[in-house]
């Protein structure tokens, strides 16, 4: 019998620990008024978190939200102070490369709060592949692609303005999917708008629609058919309730996308167990983090539910977050929407992210593979006084 030996102290003195964690509000203006049945947004709030390791690394992590609180229970404000508050004396001195163990440690103090805790895991991922020399794609089991197909959401709330921007994007070979928003306006005046834009680009580009819960289960009776009629291919989320979006399954010629009911690896359980979406919108602050992200993709590969690659409308760092663990899902029939960096009109980067031939490059660098520009995030970040995190890598 093998007598248990000890591990030498040796073997965890020399672990990176978490030294400080500092978080920044940073508000960016948008290239135009983004209308949502929730909120009309003119801007942007990045929380930005840095963490600062005991072997000198560090790693930025972000959060977002869409119209403040319109859109669920966190802000970005919110995020900071959870972060300043409660996350950060939880971490200070833990190993900072043993990522899942502290992020378990971090969920037994905080309840719920997975938008910051998206942010939080970006930042130790950023960090240990920064170490390590690996891109995050790779500390997540490597990635299966180098590119991923991107989305662009017309929400200009005008019909003209929206055909003349998708025209914009086709000609420039940057987008050659449309994402409309509606449930703002009559039902009628929807549908003749979805009708009027897919008329206008025909094949040369697909058209779907998020109704982010606008509709009554009758409206959406209704709607999904003159939708499929318009020639749109998938509709996400029209009605608030998983036991509506299942009542709404195949019975129409338009796919089904779930994204608010979609709340973690739980909700994706409960999702598709009732058989309530044909497709995942798989947003990692939804998710809690990159590894909820992929815990969600592994239930609907399971249970035959397609995979998109939402966003909550992030700028580039958790953009690139999402794009890392996005290259390591095994499918993503319907492609991503990570287009949150182009709807700002500040580059925060010091080299912008590569967006061409309909798609974005997946950076290969460690960590992120991106770099942020300190004295741009200084400039937008809040407060007169610039008390702004050191954004140097
Ligand atoms: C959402 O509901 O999907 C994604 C694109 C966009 O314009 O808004 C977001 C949020
Ligand atoms: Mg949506």
């Amino acid at each position: 019998m093998n007598t248990p030996v000890a591990l030498p102290l040796a073997t965890f003195s020399t672990a990176p620990l978490v030294e400080r964690i500092e978080t920044v509000l940073v508000d960016l203006p948008t290239i135009r008024p983004h209308k949502l049945s929730v909120a009309t947004m003119q801007g942007q709030t990045l929380m930005l978190v840095k963490i600062t390791c005991s072997d000198g690394i560090s790693g930025f992590g972000e959060g977002t939200t869409i119209g403040g609180l319109a859109y669920g229970g966190e802000s970005p404000e919110g995020m900071k102070l959870a972060i300043d508050t409660y996350f950060a004396p939880s971490m200070i001195g833990q190993d900072a490369s043993r990522i899942q163990a502290l992020m378990a440690r971090v969920g037994k103090l905080v309840k719920e709060n997975r938008f910051a805790k998206s942010a939080i895991e970006t930042a130790l991922l950023d960090a240990h592949g920064k170490r390590l020399g690996l891109p995050v794609s790779e500390l997540l089991g490597g990635r299966r692609r180098d590119r991923l197909p991107v989305a662009w959401t017309l929400a200009s709330g005008d019909t003209a303005r929206d055909i003349a921007e998708a025209e914009t994007m086709l000609d420039l070979r940057r987008h050659n999917v449309f994402k409309l928003k509606i449930g703002a306006k009559s039902q009628n005046e929807d549908i003749a708008h979805v009708a009027a834009i897919k008329r206008a680009l025909g094949d040369r580009a697909a058209v779907r629609v998020d109704v982010n819960m606008g509709w009554t289960e009758t409206q959406a009776v209704h709607g999904m058919a003159a939708l499929a009629d318009a020639g749109c291919e998938l509709v996400e989320q029209p009605v608030a309730s998983a036991s509506a979006l299942a009542r709404l399954m195949r019975r129409f010629p338009v796919a089904l996308m779930a994204d608010e009911s979609l709340n973690g690896p739980e909700s994706a359980f409960e999702l598709a167990k009732a058989h309530a979406a044909d497709v995942f919108a798989v947003k990692i602050e939804q998710s809690g983090g990159l590894f909820g992200a992929q815990r969600v993709a592994a239930i609907a590969e399971a249970a035959g539910i397609e995979l998109y690659g939402g966003t909550m409308l992030e700028a580039a760092v958790s953009t690139i977050a999402s794009a890392q663990v996005f290259s390591t899902f095994a499918n993503l029939q319907w492609g991503t929407e990570l287009f949150g960096p182009l709807l700002i009109t500040e580059e925060i980067l010091t080299t912008p992210l590569d967006y061409s031939d309909f798609g974005l490059t997946v950076p290969a660098g460690p960590g992120l593979g991106i770099e942020l520009d300190e004295d741009r995030v200084a400039f937008f970040t809040r407060n007169a006084s610039r008390k702004s995190i050191s954004v140097a890598i």
